[in-house]
């Protein structure tokens, strides 16, 4: 092929990564032909992941769905020839009347969306959607599935979700990664931390798997799932009584260091150990490291606040670098989420008051199993968008079961026929994002990114946003919030004085630069006032105490009440699927080979199980068969699983999170995915 054909585009990488990468997109006429990083991006500079190297393979793929399909199979048959070829226009009559009829009978809460961040750009997953389910006075679906628990924690302490540039990382002298696997899930804090390492750095991976990160890090702590805030807690016990705090940052930018310092004496080495089991040595140690090196920073991530006690974890451990005054150190602090200052107009972008005065109930989408069991109004109508639950959603056997009523019709809007579509009525094509024109923020570095279209939308495939527009503009809803661009969209969410970070950032600045980066000049969360209604960093929080929540950090325990089962079951992402997505793409699946359970070598021995056999991994909600790794990789009593396969994956076809449970975290309604217990059982010969 002559190079002369061949066109180069900028992109945005879409998934719900932390990196947001910028990417150099190479076409041939319509085709895209290569993905790889762009290297004029400041913080990406260049470097993607491999699974984004493989997206041409997922626009183009055969499967991919390029017109509407309507079942005509009995539900719960999946593949294509379960479905016969309609109309778009065929499509929303269906879906209109049907909206129409479910309206007039049990009133629109009968009607609910579900979805989550397939696509993290701002217009098509939380934009034209939001408008239209406003707008019905549709059952509201709280998105609690990936971060909240350790969101509303960190809130608690700090005030908004807001750590430190990670720029500023390559300073840092000590990196604590604490629950991520950023190997995996955060390449671009591996490349700054490498290079911090290079400068002398250390870094020390706290995890309940020795994973990639462990093995690229200078130190792993492995501990037991859910007692990161007795660990935590430990290292202030130590902190304190060495004298290694910082009394004028605790003075000057804190509230409530007496009611933490009364708390954390209860937590010696000793009683650390005995609840995590990483060694009281090492307990005095960590917090020795910590207390005595700076810059010193956490990265805190999402695993160990998928736990009942996930909030308290993120909440206890964003109070250390209070502690120690990391917070004033350039490369100091922590990073869990930085959302806040890329913050849009969500007001206008959403229109919560097209609601007008309709009531409306709020479902955790956590708990999916048990809405579909809602009897008032009962759901009748599920629309499924950038999401695929029937293998995400925990309890899955149970949203399987809600998913298979008859009496319910279900609509999925998507680039596959995923797992969720078995019980789909209407499937309907989407377009990627290469096809739209989207806004995107990072919740890890601080630029914004604007997209453009670099080819059209590939057979009869739509966005979300014109899915939604035109179902809007059938419905009859306002022209004013309906019949607008995707570009008005886009000014009106940057038109946003409420958040200072972004001034400036127009719709054209965005257009010509690709990208503008939030302004922490002078703004820094820990200068001023600190977003907290005290205006400190709260150590003791009435807001926590009004909650009903112990208002100083505590350590309560994981409660499953499935007690004799002897295993805690951590069913984590993988390194070359994103959630769900690329688990139906051959060339990543081959990287994965199959699910494992990794399982220590004296339980295995105990069992009587070897490496490379199946194993069926089971509790009261389901069985998956599954390949053993028995080694020292876990602590005795921990099983890890990485990867969202769809069912496929598994030969007894129950994906993992049939296991899991829908039982919510402390805080925020999040999701306890990595808090079940199973038992592991010999599978019967093949
Ligand atoms: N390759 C890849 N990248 C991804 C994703 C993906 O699926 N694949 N998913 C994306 C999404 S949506 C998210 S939310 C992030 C998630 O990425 P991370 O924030 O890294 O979170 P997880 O990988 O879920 O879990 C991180 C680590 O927490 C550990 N862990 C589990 N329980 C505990 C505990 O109690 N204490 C401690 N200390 N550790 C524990 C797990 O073993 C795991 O190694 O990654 C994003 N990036
Ligand atoms: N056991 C277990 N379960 C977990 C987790 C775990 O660690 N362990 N992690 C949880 C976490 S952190 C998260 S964030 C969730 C993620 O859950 P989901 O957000 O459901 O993630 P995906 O599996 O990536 O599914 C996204 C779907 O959106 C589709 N899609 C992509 N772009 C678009 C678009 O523009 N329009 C439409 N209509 N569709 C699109 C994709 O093809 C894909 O099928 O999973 C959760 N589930
Ligand atoms: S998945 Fe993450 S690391 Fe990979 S290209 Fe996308 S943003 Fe970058
Ligand atoms: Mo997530």
């Amino acid at each position: 092929m002559p190079e002369t054909a061949l066109k180069y585009a900028r992109s945005v990488c879409p998934l719900d990564c932390p990196d947001a990468c910028s990417l150099k997109v190479t076409l041939d006429g319509d085709k895209i032909v290569a993905v790889d990083g762009n290297p004029d991006h400041p913080v990406t500079k260049g470097a993607i992941c491999n699974k984004v190297r493989n997206m041409p393979g997922r626009v183009h793929h055969p499967d991919r769905l390029m017109y509407p399909l309507r079942r005509i199979a009995p539900k719960g048959v999946g593949g294509p020839e379960a479905f016969e070829r309609i109309t778009w226009d065929e499509a929303y009559e269906e879906i209109v009347g049907r909206m129409e009829r479910t309206i007039s009978d049990y009133g629109p809460q009968a009607i609910m969306p579900y979805s989550f961040y397939g696509n993290m750009g701002i217009l098509n997953a939380e934009g034209m959607d939001r408008r239209f389910f406003h707008r019905l006075g549709a059952t509201r679906l709280d998105r609690t599935i990936c971060s909240v628990a350790g969101g509303v924690g960190f809130n608690y302490t700090m005030g908004a979700g807001a750590g430190i540039d990670p720029e500023e990382t390559i300073h840092s002298k000590l990196i604590i990664v604490w629950g991520a696997n950023l190997v995996s899930t955060n390449m671009h804090q591996v490349v700054y931390a490498t290079e911090a390492r290079k400068r002398g750095a250390k870094i020390i991976h706290i995890d309940v798997h020795r994973n990639r990160t462990s093995v690229w890090a200078d130190e792993f702590i492995g501990l037991r799932p859910g007692t990161d805030s007795a660990l935590a807690l430990g290292m202030m016990n130590v902190l304190i009584r060495e004298g290694l705090t910082d009394a004028k940052f605790l003075a000057e930018h804190t509230v409530g260091f007496d009611e933490l310092a009364a708390e954390a004496a209860l937590y010696t080495p000793e009683r650390v150990e005995e609840i995590t089991g990483v060694p009281a040595d090492t307990v005095i140690r960590l917090a020795r490291d910590y207390g005595t090196v700076s810059p010193a920073y956490i990265r805190i991530g999402n695993g160990l606040q998928h736990h009942d006690n996930g909030g308290m974890a993120v909440r206890t451990i964003a109070c250390l670098p209070a502690l120690t005054g990391q917070w004033a150190v350039k490369g100091g602090g922590a990073i869990k989420s930085n959302s806040h200052y890329t913050a849009v107009n969500a007001e206008r972008l959403e229109r919560p008051d097209l609601l007008a005065d309709k009531t409306t109930r709020i479902v955790n989408m956590n708990q999916l199993g048990e809405a579909l069991e809602l009897q008032d109004p009962p759901i009748k109508f599920l629309l499924v968008y950038s999401s695929n639950p029937a293998v995400v959603t925990p309890d899955s056997n149970r949203v399987r079961k809600g998913l298979m009523r008859e009496d319910l019709f279900t609509v999925v809007h998507d680039l596959f026929l995923t797992d969720t579509c078995q019980y789909a009525d209407l499937v309907l094509p989407a377009t990627s994002h290469f096809e739209n024109m989207d806004l995107f923020a990072s919740y890890w570095h601080l630029y914004m990114q604007l997209h453009e279209p670099i080819v059209a939308p590939m057979g009869e495939c739509k966005s979300n946003f014109t899915l939604f527009k035109e179902l809007g503009l059938r419905l009859g809803f306002e022209a004013e919030a309906f019949d607008i661009t995707e570009e008005q969209m886009i000014r009106e969410a940057l038109d946003y004085p409420e958040n200072p970070y972004i001034e400036g950032m127009t719709f054209e600045a965005l257009r010509e630069n690709g990208w503008m980066k939030a302004k922490l000049n002078g703004l820094s969360l820990f200068n001023e006032r600190v977003p907290t209604p005290s205006g400190k960093i709260e150590l003791v929080s009435e807001r926590m105490k009004l909650a009903g929540l112990p208002a100083v950090p505590s350590y309560a325990p994981v409660s499953e009440g499935e007690e004799d089962l002897p295993f805690v079951l951590v069913a984590g992402p993988n390194h070359n699927f994103l959630n769900s997505t690329f688990a139906n793409q051959e060339s990543l699946k081959k990287l994965e080979k199959r699910p494992t359970l990794h399982m220590h070598r004296d339980d295995a021995a105990t069992l009587g199980l070897v490496s490379g056999e199946r194993v069926r991994v089971r509790n009261g909600r389901g069985e998956v068969v599954i390949t053993l790794d028995a080694a020292e990789n876990v602590l005795p009593g921990v099983v890890v699983t990485q990867g969202l396969w769809w069912e496929d994956g598994y030969e007894g076809r129950q994906s993992i999170n049939s296991l899991t449970s829908q039982r919510l975290a402390d805080m925020g309604g999040g999701a306890t995915f990595f808090s079940s217990r199973v038992e592991v059982l010999k599978a019967a010969a093949e």
